[in-house]
């Protein structure tokens, strides 16, 4: 059978992933936006669909002063005894912290914090016993994974936190692992930066304190030497068996523009990668240590089929489930109907790192045809292209006195400029649309019947390598400066993927 990556499309970062009862269960980093941690459930490590997220209450994350691209960092799924266990960092706190729940489709439990520094925390049970690993350096300097035992029911260590591996000398060594398989212990870890030299390393040995033997042929992963090729950044994952003994890395990595000044505007997505072990106990990964476009496996059953969803509209989304805001949502500015969405706004507009009148679904796929009809009567709304505050392009319409217009902003860094306007008769509907492609965003409104361009803008000046952080592009739908108290209308969104 064969299957395409990514398999989880748009801004998903850092995946990690548990079995429990043949299903797979998938969460990925969320940093300002909220509710945070998304989780995914699949049958068969292809289709994911989500079902919920982990942090949708204030009182198990404070997002309120966290910068863009701070907040949750990437966190570890894991399963025992009956229960599910997040554990993740609120790295604008510097705070490591876990949360569970007996019912993946419930409420998680209030954080339980750890006293272990650095990122990326891991837990591993064995016996009645929880370790818990994290990220630092030791007392040279030396990049290190520390590792203590804790108490599961309070958080507290019960042990020294202790350097256990320091991986294999690439920089930023991150997203520790253990399992133990086949009576031997599995370090795995990133390392390289989740940059174009990401890569994904692992060490084994007897006990799980170590010390680990590195594999020799690491890293095990990486698509650094793959100049040209569109998959990039390869790195930060998890290792799972699926129900029929095979080996799979769910990782993260992301697709470039271009061949040779190369950008990604859509974040971090979600790969797959086939892993395979040798008769002594050691494991390759994907076609010679790289991920691919499509792997051609025989251990997958025929018979799945992977599916696509190619369309994002109000009717077949979830406002609690694919649907997101930045920071705090103060939830008395939205009114949710079915196929309507209401919207008032605040002073607090997109160029501000706080939280606007803002919810959003991730950009998927280079090529879409993005559309709402929206009314307003004060202020401005519109469609937002949003990778973070310094860094978006609006579509929106704005009341002046007693006219009305629509507008087409750019927001680049320092600068800050509306390219476009058209005057608009009334605030009744106007219909905006955006044409997305591969290097460009076209911004046009429907009037009379008739599609009128206002302008476009290059996807580059929204990607990760001008914007810097850790997102992807998030399509908003955003309402500002309401002086009364009416409230923008959006009706028929959609934005359909060719
Ligand atoms: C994450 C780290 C990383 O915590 O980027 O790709 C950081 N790796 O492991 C933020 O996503």
């Amino acid at each position: 059978m064969k299957y395409n990556n990514p398999v989880i499309k748009g801004f998903y970062p850092d995946p990690s992933v548990c079995k429990v009862n043949n299903t797979f269960y998938l969460v990925c980093s969320s940093f300002q936006y909220f509710p945070g941690v998304p989780i995914f459930k699949s049958k068969d490590l292809i289709n994911w669909k989500q079902i919920g997220h982990c942090l949708t209450r204030k009182s198990q994350i404070q997002l309120d002063q966290v910068n863009s691209s701070g907040g949750v960092f990437a966190p570890t799924i894991r399963y025992n005894n009956g229960r599910f266990y997040m554990v993740t960092t609120n790295e604008t706190e510097q705070k490591n912290f876990y949360v569970w729940t007996n019912n993946i489709y419930g409420e998680w439990s209030e954080p339980i914090f750890v006293e272990q520094g650095g990122i990326d925390p891991s837990l591993y049970f064995e016996d009645d016993k929880t370790y818990f690993m994290s990220n630092g350096s030791d007392e040279n300097g030396v990049s290190s994974i520390f590792q203590c035992e804790i108490d599961i029911e309070t958080g507290k260590k019960l042990t020294q936190s202790l350097p256990i591996w320091q991986g294999t000398g690439g920089r930023y060594l991150e997203s520790p692992h253990l399992y133990k398989i086949n009576g031997m212990y599995y370090i795995m870890a990133a390392e390289g930066g989740t940059e174009y030299g990401h890569m994904i390393t692992y060490a084994r040995g007897k006990s799980l304190n170590g010390p680990f033997e590195a594999y020799k042929n690491n890293p095990v992963l990486t698509n650094r030497n793959l100049g040209g090729y569109e998959l990039q950044g390869m790195g930060h994952g998890d290792l799972i068996e699926d129900n029929s003994g095979n080996w799979w890395i769910l990782h993260l990595g992301f697709r470039q523009i271009g061949q040779w000044t190369t950008f990604h505007h859509l974040g971090r997505e979600v790969f797959l990668t086939p892993a395979t072990f040798d008769k002594d106990g050691w494991f390759s990964a994907g076609y010679k240590g790289t991920t691919i476009k499509s792997f051609e496996v025989e251990n997958i059953h025929r018979q799945i089929v992977q599916n696509e969803k190619k369309c994002d509209t109000f009717s077949d989304t979830k406002w609690n489930l694919d649907w997101i805001h930045l920071r705090l949502s103060h939830l008395e500015n939205y009114i949710f109907e079915e196929n309507k969405l209401k919207l008032k706004g605040t002073s607090i507009n997109l160029d501000m790192a706080d939280s606007p009148t803002f919810i959003g679904i991730r950009q998927k796929d280079f090529n879409a045809n993005i559309s709402c009809d929206i009314c307003i009567f004060d202020g401005e709304a519109g469609i937002t292209l949003y990778m973070d505050e310094n860094h978006h392009y609006d579509l929106a319409i704005q009341r002046c006195e007693d006219s009305y217009k629509v507008i087409q902003r750019l927001n680049i860094g320092d600068i800050k400029s509306i390219q476009n306007t058209v005057p608009l008769e009334s605030n009744n509907n106007a219909s905006l649309v955006i044409h997305a492609n591969n290097d460009f965003y076209d911004f046009n409104i429907i009037l009379d019947g008739k599609e009128i361009k206002l302008g476009k803008a290059q996807t580059r000046y929204l990607s990760s390598e001008v914007a810097g952080g850790f997102t992807g592009v998030v399509i908003g739908l955003y309402c500002c400066d309401s002086k009364k108290s009416e409230y923008a209308q959006f009706t028929n969104f959609k934005c359909e993927y060719f």
